[in-house]
């Protein structure tokens, strides 16, 4: 039985320890260029020409056909996608779905809405990723999966809002109100899978305490973090340390934010996937 695990490539992973994964790009756009978000992109190439780039730039989901082209010939396909409510992967990966079961009949395929992404999509690839390798059966790994989602949370630090306000992803005011030089938003995925303000900061410093404070409110324990970040390690880092000084035992991964998440996010941008 061929199993499959495919998402879309906010979840900023090319692969995936033991299993047959595949990341199913969105694209970025300038006037310009067209750049996928695939294993080939140049991502400092992209953060440089945007940094100067005063055009409009927009994204666009992977549509149907190139999600059918990763479910391939499998038998189970688990799909993760970015938010519902902030973009039309969903529904390109629900209409391969459809598709997809009208000529492979007996085959199985789930599309997990995440609500969310990024950090927060990555720890339930690992997740469904763990399950698979244990033999666990379609309908328990689903399960396991939305309940997983319950238990997981997205916080971010953002410097920028422009990307997200031109794309009508995120209320200009909300965008507007951080366009200052030195203040960032700290927020996180709503209920519904949007963009969530929780706090303005004036310097990283206090990012870190503001994170941390919400960490332990949502009674964080220890468990899992994931950390993606767009040209800003320093702060990844420390992030990291606060954690690990304040949780015994806390697995915590950095990385750099691909394509997609690095456009939205924009430079400085760190999003944080953890679970409670
Ligand atoms: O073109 C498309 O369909 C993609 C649109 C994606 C829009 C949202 C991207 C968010 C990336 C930015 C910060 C975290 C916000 C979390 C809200 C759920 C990451």
């Amino acid at each position: 039985m061929k199993i499959k695990i495919v998402s879309d490539s906010s979840c900023d992973m090319l692969q995936l320890d033991g299993v047959n994964f595949e990341s199913v790009p969105l694209t970025i756009s300038t006037d310009q260029h067209d750049y996928e978000d695939d294993a080939n992109l140049n991502l400092p190439d992209m953060l440089s020409e945007l940094a100067g780039y005063r055009g409009s730039s927009h994204t666009a989901c992977p549509g149907p056909a190139r999600w059918l082209q990763a479910f391939e010939d499998a038998d189970v396909v688990y799909v993760t996608v970015i938010t519902s409510n902030l973009s039309g992967t969903y529904n390109a990966a629900m209409n391969a779905r459809d598709l997809y079961l009208q000529t492979h009949p007996q085959a199985k395929v789930h599309v997990f809405d995440t609500l969310s992404t990024g950090p927060e999509m990555r720890l339930l690839l690992e997740k469904i990723a763990e399950l698979v390798k244990q033999g666990r059966e379609f309908e328990e790994i689903v399960a396991a999966g939305n309940e997983y989602l319950t238990h997981t949370r997205l916080f971010f630090s953002l410097e920028s809002l422009h990307n997200m306000a031109q794309n009508g992803r995120v209320n200009p005011l909300i965008a507007s109100a951080i366009g200052v030089i030195g203040l960032r938003i700290v927020g996180t995925a709503s209920v519904e899978g949007t963009l969530q303000p929780l706090d303005k900061c004036r310097g990283e410093k206090k990012v870190r305490t503001v994170l941390l404070k919400y960490l332990k409110e949502i009674g964080y324990h220890g468990g899992k973090v994931r950390i993606s970040h767009v040209e800003n390690l320093n702060l990844a880092v420390q992030i990291k340390q606060d954690i690990e000084t304040a949780y015994e035992g806390a697995d915590v991964l950095i990385y750099s934010a691909r394509g997609l998440c690095s456009y939205y996010a924009e430079r400085g941008g760190v999003l944080l996937g953890c679970e409670y």
